[in-house]
C-alpha cells in the first residue's frame, strides 16, 4: 500500500493512452460511419463481438456478423486511417483535467511517459489545453529502445524531471507501465481501464478504480480541496430512456428499488464514466424531480468474458494503443429518493448527474452492502441541498423538452 513506502514523492510520470485519455468513445462513431458506407447500420446490441479482441480479431467479427463484402485485413485498412482522423475527438478520462490542474498548480513536476510515438503524443495532447504546458518532460516509445515493460522510458523520465527514480510515481493503466514503473523503482499507482482486474495489479502500490479516486495526500503529495460533503462534483451529464425491467435481483425487497434504462444508444456515454456511485437528480415525465442515487457497474452478462478482456490487455494494449481499444458495457441503477406508491415501468426517466461518492466495491455481507448503500442515499440526500447541486434541479433535460 502507498503508506509502506514512506516516500514523500516529488515527481509524477503519467502514461497517457487508457490512463489520461478515452479512446473506447471514438469506437463506436468509426463503426457508426463506416457501416453506413457497407449499407449497414451500426447495431448496439451486438457492440459486445468485439469486447477484449485484437483490432484484427475484432475486425474479423464485424465482417462475418454484418455479412460485409470485404475480408477483416481489407476492413481493418480501412478503418484504421478513420481512428487516425478521430484523435481531436479522444476525451480525457474524468479526473484526468483536474489532476493535472492540480499538480501544476502546486508546482509539482510533471512528465508523460508513454509507448505511443512523439508525433502521435503530440497531436493527441494538442487538443487538451494545457496539458503540453503542464508537461515539464515526454518521453514517447520511439525515443527508448525498450518501450513497456521495459524501465527505460520511466528511468528517462525521471532524468529529464532531474528527479531520483525513487522521488517518483507513476500513474498507469496498463499492466506492462505498473511492471515498467516498479522496474524502473518508482512507486506506481495502477488506474486499470478494464473492470475487475485488480488481481493482476499485484506489482502496483496502490489500485484505484479512477483518477477521481485518487488521494496524492497518500503519497505526500498536496491534498484535493474539492470534496464536499463526501461527494465530488463532476462536470453534468445527462441520461435518460423508458424504465425498463431490471433483472429482477429483487432490489426492491432490499428497500433499494434501481429504475433500469435501456442502455440502447448510451453504451459510449457510460463508457465515459467511471463505474461507481453518483449524485443527481432524476425526473419522471408525469410525476416530477426527485433526488436520486446512482451506481454506474459492470454489467454481469459480460463477467463471463474476463478471459478474453484479460488476453486482449495483454497482448493489444501492450503493442497497439489507441485503434480498436475493448468496448465496455455498463448498467446504471438508479435508486430515487422518494417513496412511491408503485411502479413505474414504461415511463420516461431523464437523469442530470452532478457528482460522485465512491467507487463500487465488493461487501462481505449483504447486509454491509445495503448499509453502505444506504448510507450513499443519506450522503446524497444532504448534499443534493448545496447550491452547486441544488440548481440542477431545474435543468430542461429533466422536464423532457429538451433532449
Ligand atoms: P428491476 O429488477 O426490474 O429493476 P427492482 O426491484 O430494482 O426491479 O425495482 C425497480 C422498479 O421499482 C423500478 O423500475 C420502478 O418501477 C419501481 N420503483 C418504485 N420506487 C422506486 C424508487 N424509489 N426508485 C427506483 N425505482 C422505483
Ligand atoms: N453493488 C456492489 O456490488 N457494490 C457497490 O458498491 C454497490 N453500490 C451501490 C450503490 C447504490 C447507490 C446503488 C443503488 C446500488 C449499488 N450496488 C452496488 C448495486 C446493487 O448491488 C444492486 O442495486 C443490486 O441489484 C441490489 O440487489
Ligand atoms: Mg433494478
Amino acid at each position: 500500500m502507498a503508506g509502506s513506502l514512506k516516500k514523500v514523492i516529488a515527481g509524477v510520470i503519467l502514461d497517457l493512452d487508457g490512463t489520461l485519455l478515452n479512446t473506447d468513445g471514438i469506437v463506436i462513431d468509426v463503426l457508426k460511419v463506416i457501416m453506413v458506407k457497407y449499407g449497414k447500420q451500426w447495431d448496439e446490441r451486438k457492440a459486445h463481438i468485439i469486447v477484449g479482441k485484437t483490432p484484427l480479431e475484432a475486425a474479423a467479427a464485424l465482417v462475418e456478423d454484418y455479412g460485409l463484402p470485404c475480408g477483416a485485413d481489407e476492413f481493418l485498412a480501412k478503418i484504421t486511417p478513420m481512428f487516425s482522423d478521430q484523435l481531436r475527438n479522444i476525451k480525457a478520462y474524468p479526473g484526468a483535467n483536474r489532476l493535472i490542474k492540480h499538480l501544476s498548480l502546486h508546482k509539482v513536476p510533471m512528465a508523460l511517459a508513454s509507448n505511443s510515438g512523439r508525433a502521435s503524443i503530440e497531436s493527441k495532447i494538442s487538443y487538451h489545453q494545457g496539458w503540453k504546458e503542464s508537461f515539464s518532460a515526454i518521453v514517447a516509445g520511439d525515443e527508448v529502445t525498450a518501450p513497456k515493460p521495459s524501465p527505460e522510458i520511466f528511468l528517462e523520465a525521471a532524468k529529464r524531471l532531474n528527479l531520483e527514480t525513487s522521488d517518483c510515481l507513476v500513474i498507469e493503466d496498463s499492466l506492462p507501465g505498473v511492471t515498467g514503473g516498479k522496474a524502473a523503482g518508482m512507486g506506481v499507482v495502477a488506474v486499470p481501464s478494464l473492470p475487475k482486474q485488480s488481481h493482476l495489479y499485484m506489482a502496483a502500490d496502490e489500485v484505484i478504480n479512477s483518477l477521481l479516486d485518487l488521494r496524492p495526500e497518500m503519497w505526500g503529495l498536496p491534498p484535493f480541496e474539492d470534496w464536499i460533503q463526501g461527494t465530488l462534483p463532476i462536470e453534468p451529464w445527462h441520461i435518460g430512456g423508458a424504465v425498463i425491467k431490471g433483472f429482477g435481483r429483487g432490489s426492491k425487497i432490499l428497500g433499494i428499488p434501481t429504475a433500469n434504462l435501456s442502455t440502447q444508444g448510451y453504451s459510449a456515454l457510460l463508457s465515459e464514466h467511471p463505474s461507481g456511485v453518483y449524485l443527481g437528480w432524476a425526473g419522471l415525465s408525469t410525476r416530477g424531480v426527485y433526488k436520486v442515487v446512482m451506481s454506474i457497474g459492470w454489467n454481469p452478462y459480460f463477467n463471463n468474458s474476463e478471459k478474453t478482456i484479460v488476453s486482449a490487455m495483454l497482448t493489444y494494449r501492450m503493442s497497439l494503443n489507441t485503434i480498436f481499444n475493448v468496448l465496455i458495457l455498463k448498467l446504471q441503477e438508479p435508486w430515487l429518493l422518494h417513496e412511491f406508491d408503485g411502479d413505474f415501468y414504461g415511463e420516461e426517466l431523464r437523469l442530470v448527474i452532478v457528482g460522485y461518492i465512491r467507487p463500487e466495491t465488493n461487501f462481505p455481507s449483504l447486509e454491509s452492502l445495503v448499509g453502505k448503500i444506504h448510507g450513499d442515499g443519506r450522503i446524497a440526500e444532504k448534499a443534493l441541498d448545496l447550491p452547486l447541486y441544488s440548481k440542477f434541479r431545474d435543468d430542461p433535460h429533466l422536464k423532457g423538452s429538451a433532449s
